[in-house]
Parts: structure tokens; sequence; C-alpha cells
């Protein structure tokens, strides 16, 4: 016993868990938040967690371990060295060339596989793991888990058969926490009230654009141009050069509720074009939207916002700026309307629950951010806009990672996607941005019963 709370002190201290309020993948408000990556940082641990881990099961009938990844790879390969049981690797996703195969490594059909997870929640990400490994030929029986959040997902996995051998509850470890002083009576409460509540996903209902709680004018203004135009679509207009940029605006302006710039990518660069998109942004009622994704200390920002050649403070309504330095720096956009980026659409991206939750406390403290780019739903004060949609693809050879409007609108609740390519890349693109928004609209006005 005492060899176990030593342990888990010793990895409280390396930062595995936080305290505070987490929105998780699920869109779930979590009092905690739970990473055993640092665990790698200490070998010594490390090998200690391996080894409780490995007494967990009978090791007489396994042939292979297995971690998923990435937090459990650490500990699977020590598991392997400890016991001499091979490890195999499992891909997060197929490389797409070469083999195509999801596990690498040594391993024939019907072979035994341990398979390691650092945290289980509700499950349903281990069973598809499972699912992809028995795929492959391999046999799983037994899991072993370090942090059990108590959510369902043991219950998940044994009514499928499997065996789940955990080495800690969230429970357990609260307790232990709260022996060794390092959580107090009222945080303690906080997480046993949130454990005790069924297992729920936040409300999925929608509210609907016109009762949104957003206060800044530009957010107002771009709920007001969406209602007018029943649209909800915002169209990256990734074009390089001025002609092609203003061909677009022309064609497709009032179908859109904005216009999404990179305007370092146009070749041409000129206050003629600024002139020119002011106007047909005025007469054709939409917004000028600079996707500058900002991401410096505040002053640099602010000069590079309102000095050097593109001087957006002058004209745009509406630019992107990551949170990472912090809420202050957002300070500097004002009146312009910030968009905050919390998560971004691409593979392999750093912007986990972790990142999210935090960007998301930033965005909501700054009374300039108006909206967030992420692929998830985000509180009613904020507007969401989520880029990544496409109706024909899957992605790109760049990381760059498609959802249908349908998904989005009625899984995310987004309020505004962002279309590049599926437009300015159609044969015909005042078609295909009338196909958006009506795909867009209608999946908004499917999602609001
Ligand atoms: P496309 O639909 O062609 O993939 O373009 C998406 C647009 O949205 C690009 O301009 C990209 O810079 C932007 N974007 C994104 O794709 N993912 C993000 O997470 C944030 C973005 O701003």
């Amino acid at each position: 016993m005492q060899a176990r709370e030593d342990f888990l002190l010793k990895a409280y201290e390396l930062g595995i868990i936080k305290f505070g309020s987490f929105t998780l993948k699920s869109g779930i408000e979590s009092p905690f938040y739970v990473d055993l990556r640092p665990l790698a940082s200490s070998p010594q641990l490390l090998k200690t967690l391996s080894n409780n881990l490995l007494q967990l099961v009978d090791n007489s009938k396994l042939e292979l371990i297995c971690g998923v990844p990435y937090a459990a790879l650490p500990m699977a390969t020590t598991m392997s060295l400890e016991s001499g049981i091979p490890l195999i690797i499992k891909r997060k996703e197929n490389k797409g060339y070469g083999t195509k195969r999801m596990l690498e490594g040594v391993f024939h059909d019907g072979q035994n596989c341990l398979l390691v997870e650092d945290v289980i929640t509700s499950g349903k990400s281990l069973v598809e793991t499972i699912d992809e490994v028995e795929k492959e030929g391999l046999v799983v029986t037994d899991l072993v888990v370090v942090l059990d959040r108590e959510q369902g997902g043991i219950q998940r996995l044994e009514e499928k058969g499997y065996n789940v051998h955990t080495l800690f509850t969230i429970n357990e470890v609260i307790d232990i926490l709260f022996k060794y002083k390092r959580l107090d009576e009222g945080e303690v409460k906080k997480i046993k009230d949130f454990l005790s509540m069924p297992p729920q996903a936040p409300s999925r209902k929608r509210t609907p654009l016109q009762d949104k709680e957003v206060q800044h004018p530009v957010g107002k203004n771009m709920i007001d141009i969406a209602l007018r135009k029943k649209s909800n679509l915002i169209a990256s207009a990734d074009v390089v050069s001025s002609l092609e940029l203003i061909n677009l605006a022309k064609g497709i302006g009032d179908k859109i509720v904005a216009l999404k710039l990179h305007s370092d990518i146009i070749t041409d660069f000129s206050w003629d074009l600024v002139t020119e998109l002011r106007t047909i942004a005025r007469e054709k009622d939409f917004l000028l939207f600079e996707d500058r994704k900002f991401a410096d200390i505040g002053n640099t920002q602010e000069l590079q916002f309102k000095q050097g050649v593109y001087r957006f403070a002058d004209w745009v309504d509406m630019v992107t700026a990551h949170p990472i330095a912090g809420e202050k720096s957002f300070d500097v956009f004002e009146p312009t309307g910030v968009v905050a980026i919390v998560e971004m659409s691409s593979a392999g991206a750093l912007t986990d629950d972790y990142y999210v939750s935090k960007a998301l406390n930033i965005a909501q403290k700054s009374a300039d951010v108006f909206a967030v780019v992420a692929q998830r739903q985000v509180p009613d004060d904020l507007l969401l806009l989520t880029p990544g949609v496409n109706i024909d693809k899957k992605g790109d050879s760049k990381g760059q990672q498609y959802n249908t409007p349908k998904k989005v609108f009625s899984e995310y609740l987004t309020d505004f996607m962002i279309v590049g390519r599926g437009i300015y890349k159609a044969n015909d693109p005042v078609a295909a941005t009338e196909e958006y928004r009506q795909q867009g609209w209608k999946a908004y006005e499917d999602s609001l019963s």
C-alpha cells in the first residue's frame, strides 16, 4: 500500500493530474485532467509503474505487448524489457503508403496480445483500438490500464468479454492526494460530486443563432448577416492573385457571411485591392476576415496588426489569433473582432484536450474574442467556427482532415463552417458556394430540433 502511495505522490509531483476546469474531447467539463505522458521523464517511476502493471496479469499466456499511442508507448516498452515479452507498435493512423499496416513488429495470427492504456474513461476509443488489433489477426483477452476515471469504460469492455486490470481508480487517487494534503476538502468535494454524477455529455441542444449570448458588435453583425442570408458559410479565399480574389468575391459574395483571407499569399497585394474588396463586401453584405493567426506577445502583434505592408487594423472586420501568448496579447486588436484558434483541424495538431481547455479559458476572459476556431462544441458565449469542411474529400496529403457540413453542425454544434478548396477549386465556384450554403443551412436547421 505504502509503495502505491509513494508512487502516486511522486507521479503527482511530475504533473500527471491537474485540477481546475477542463473541456474534454467529448465536450464534458471536468474538474480534473489526467495526462500520464510526463511519467516517461522519470525512468525509475516508469520502471516501477511497468512492473506494477505486469503484476496485474497472468503473464504466462501473453505473447505480445502493445501500448495504445501515445501515452502508453513508453509503459509498454518498459513492460516488454522487464518481462521479455515482445513489443509490437500500434500506429495512430495508417501511413497511407508502403505496407499500410496498423501494427508494426514481428507477430503472427492467433497470438495473444496484452493491450496497455494510460487512462480509461468511457472505453469507446479502447474498443476501437481492440478492433484494429483484432483485425490484424491477434487475440486480445486482457488489458491493463493505469487509471480508471470511473465513467463506464470498464463495464463497456467487460460486457464485450475483455478482462480489464486497473492500477488506480480516480477515487483512490483523490483519497490519497487528500490524505497527503495535496488537495483540500473543497476540491475533493467538487471532484467527488462530479464523479458521482452519471456520465453525461454536455447539453446537445443548440442555441439558435438569434439567441446566442454574443456581446461583441462584430459577432452580432455576423449573426445578423447569417440570418438575413440564411447562410452559415465562411469562404476561405486562399487564392494568390488580386484578380482571382476579386472575381471570387464578386461571384460568391451574396451567399457568404465572411470572406476569409490570407493576405500574405497574394502575390500582388495592394491598397487598390483593399479598396475594391471593401466596396464588394459592403455591396454584397459580408465581412472581411483576415486569417493571420497572430501568435506573438501583445506588443509585436500590435505592430504586425497596425503597421507593415498590410495594416490590417485599417480594413479588416475580424482576425484570427492564437491564445498561446496569454490573454493580454488579445488586447491590441480592438475594435476588430478576434477569433481565437483553440483547436486545429490538421492531423497531429498539438491542440489536445488540455490545450483546448486552457485556450478556451483565455478566449472567454477576453472581451475582444467573440469566436473560436475548433473541432468540438464550445461554451455558448462564443461562436464556433469550424474549418476542415468538404463535401467530397476526407483530407489532403498535407495533414488537413475534412468533415461534412452535416457532421460539424450536428455533432460539434458549429455556428459557421469555413470552406476553402471545396469552393475556390471547384469547376464552378459559384454553384459550389450555393451547394455549401444550402447544405450548411439545412444541417443547422436540422440540428435545432
Ligand atoms: P481548405 O478547406 O481548403 O482545407 O481550407 C481551410 C482553411 O481554413 C485554410 O485557409 C486554413 O488556413 C484554415 N484553417 C484550417 O484549415 N484549419 C484550422 O484549424 C484553422 C484554420 O484557420
